[in-house]
């Protein structure tokens, strides 16, 4: 999902050597959009139980979305949006359509936006749920399903085809998972909560542009709990910038087309500065005594200069002979997975800024791409 706020992740968080280690280094994944409020929440936790029960007790019903506010002042937000939209240039009909229906906040929204994993995976775990035989099966699936879309994009945008179905695989497992939310009525309540009003009040004005230009239905303009849209999960704002028509039918659908889907993901990539004469990265073995200050994306060093401190690939083999800076990442510590990473790995981590996230992608695409 594209600069879009991370949905709840499942919670496997198993204790390897390292992984208090991992857990702050994982923290820092997590997007800074989401990171403040993921960990006080955290600390919140058990008083809001507390809170909750002791209203329930009381007598009152209070969902939490309706808990600052009443149905007026909901209706006065709204028509306060609609000023704003207006002025902004939406068209008068499509306020009516896309707003008209809305009555309130969405409960179950700002529960999701508020609920908190209860421990934090792994890389090891993280990727070992994305990257399953059954996605690499369907990846390569996708590969032979579309090699005239998948050739023309990889030439206009030259980015490698393996990266964009990983990504397709990733964010949406290849279209089958886009999220079944009104975005339009996600974004009201995200908008209207006071957490992160501004952001999602502006992701709510972009999604309006977006129908106002006629790409998409309202009916159809589905995406996740927090707004992140179709086969690529744009938030609005990223597909105002990205998104592209490939198939020529004058709409930009991430909804429908596959080529566009593909186009829209590879424009994004080439933007953050995709080299399609280089891959992500490799996972490697570390030496015994390996000194873990190097780690980070903060330390560039040539691949020479890695190969002489001990670092080799997977296979024990000595590293490229490339003239290549690369970074290298153990975000779960010592004892756990390694990786030399290379530019375009920091250009996954411009659709997402999890490390977690880019891993999964590069592994995915790896796999896809074997014989
Ligand atoms: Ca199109």
């Amino acid at each position: 999902m594209v600069r879009a706020p991370v949905g709840s992740t499942s919670n496997k968080g198993s204790r390897v050597p390292g992984a208090r280690r991992a857990i702050l280094k994982f923290a820092e994944d997590i997007p800074l959009t989401v990171r403040p409020w993921k960990w006080l929440n955290f600390k919140m936790k058990s008083f809001r139980s507390l809170f909750l029960t002791v209203v329930t007790v009381c007598g009152f019903s209070a969902l939490p979305a309706l808990a600052k506010g009443t149905a007026s002042e909901f209706a006065s937000w709204l028509e306060d949006f609609r000023a704003e939209a207006r002025s902004a240039g939406i068209s008068q009909k499509t306020l009516e359509m896309a707003l008209s229906g809305v009555k309130e906040p969405l409960p179950q929204v700002v529960d999701l936006d508020r609920k908190q994993p209860e421990s934090v995976q792994t890389l090891e775990d993280y990727v070992t749920a994305r990257v399953s035989e059954k996605r690499i099966a369907n990846g390569r699936r996708m590969m032979s399903r579309y090699p005239t879309w998948l050739g023309r994009v990889e030439d206009q945008y030259e980015v490698q085809r393996r990266f964009l179905v990983a990504l397709w695989g990733i964010e949406s497992n290849y279209g089958e998972n886009m999220g079944n939310v009104q975005v339009v009525q996600s974004l009201v309540t995200l908008a209207y909560d006071k957490r992160r009003g501004p952001y999602f009040r502006k992701e709510l004005l972009n999604a309006l542009r977006i129908l106002d230009a006629g790409h998409i239905s309202l009916e159809r303009m589905k995406g996740s709990w927090a707004g992140a849209m179709g086969q690529c999960q744009f938030m609005p704002s990223s597909f105002l910038h990205y998104a592209v028509d490939a198939d020529g039918d004058r709409r930009i659908d991430i909804w429908n087309s596959v080529p566009d889907v593909l186009a829209s993901a590879a424009n994004y990539l080439a933007r953050a500065g995709w080299k399609d004469d280089q891959t992500w990265g490799r996972p490697v073995r570390l030496p015994e005594k390996f000194d873990y200050s190097l780690a980070g994306l903060d330390t560039r060093l040539p691949l020479s200069r890695w190969q002489s401190l001990g670092v080799r690939r997977i296979n024990g083999r000595a590293l490229p002979r490339r003239d290549l800076d690369a970074s290298l990442i153990a975000p779960d510590g010592p004892g756990g997975p390694a990786y030399l990473v290379y530019d375009n790995f920091r250009a996954l981590l411009a659709w997402n800024r999890s490390s977690s996230f880019a891993v999964a992608v590069g592994t995915l695409s790896d796999r896809i791409a074997e014989d």
